[in-house]
């Protein structure tokens, strides 16, 4: 069943979403870390640098909202907000994304609603990444519930970007001016040209291992802890970005509103 039938069932409490989403955070967060794994033990290499997953702030929800002209409820929210569950992916290369995308698109409980691709079209702000909003079944005790989640996939370079111009964009709050702007999206070039600068050395390390009879046909030097037993320097790091620990009452009016007051109750903990 989708979000939408769970809440027509009169399943709508705050927390029962939160269950939800928090749950899907999780799902997704294991399927990264398997699909890591397997490459690691096929490929002898990790395209993942670190996975980071966050729910939305009530007060970031309520002003997605706001913005589309929707009123602060929980059905608004579960219809309207499709990254209320976030997972980001951070990768080494451009490429690497590109695969990573493809086989989270095959696997068969994923359902994929939509995909932005802001690395072949880069937004106004010269903001770069790949974005899917998929669903993915939680299996509760008693029905299976499909809930969205927002996958974000992105390189290192791209990540630093996005972090810095959030918090540059943030100061200013909409109105930077335009030297600004314009300097952030020469920014973002230098990024496009350090990404396809740094993939294309790879690609040459690649080859010229193959040509010095290297019988491994994807070994990376960056991955030669793989091969020394270090079993933690493998492992991708996942972080928790925020959790949400809010009661029902503390959020929603009689209503099921989402009120502004316990908004701000519910900032970051
Ligand atoms: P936060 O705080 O990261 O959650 P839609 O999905 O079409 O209803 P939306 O959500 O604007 O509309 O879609 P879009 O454009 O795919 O953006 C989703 C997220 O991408 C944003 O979430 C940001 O995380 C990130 N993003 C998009 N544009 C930019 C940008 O110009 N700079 C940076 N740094 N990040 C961007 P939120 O909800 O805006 O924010």
């Amino acid at each position: 069943m989708s979000e939408q039938t769970y809440m027509n069932e009169g399943i709508d409490s705050w927390n029962s979403f939160m269950l939800l989403y928090n749950s899907a955070l999780k799902e997704m967060g294991t399927k990264v870390e398997i699909l890591n794994d397997e490459f690691q033990h096929i490929h002898q290499y990790n395209p993942i640098e670190y996975v980071k997953k966050r729910i939305k702030t009530p007060e970031s929800i309520v002003k997605k909202l706001k913005r589309y002209g929707y009123e602060s409820t929980l059905e608004n929210m579960s219809k309207y907000v499709n990254d209320v569950a976030g997972v980001r992916i951070v990768c080494s290369f451009t490429s690497d994304i590109y695969r990573l995308a493809d086989m989270i698109r095959a696997q068969d409980d994923i359902t994929v609603l939509s995909i932005k691709d802001y690395i072949k079209n880069p937004k106004e702000s010269g903001y770069k990444s790949y974005h899917m909003i998929v669903t993915i079944p939680i299996f509760l005790s008693d029905r299976v519930v499909d809930t969205k989640v927002e996958i974000q996939i992105r390189t290192i370079a791209m990540d630093f970007w996005a972090s810095l111009e959030h918090k540059i964009y943030y100061k200013f709050e909409g109105n930077a001016p335009e030297y600004i702007s314009r300097d952030l999206r020469e920014c973002s070039s230098i990024v496009s040209m350090l990404d396809a600068k740094m993939l294309s050395l790879n690609e040459a390390i690649m080859e010229a291992k193959k040509e010095q009879g290297d019988p491994r046909p994807e070994s990376w030097d960056r991955n030669a802890q793989a091969h020394t037993g270090d079993e933690d320097e493998d492992e991708i790091s996942i972080q928790e970005e925020m959790e949400w620990n809010l009661h029902r009452s503390d959020l929603e009016d009689e209503d099921g509103a989402l009120n502004q007051a316990s908004v701000q109750a519910g900032k970051k903990a």
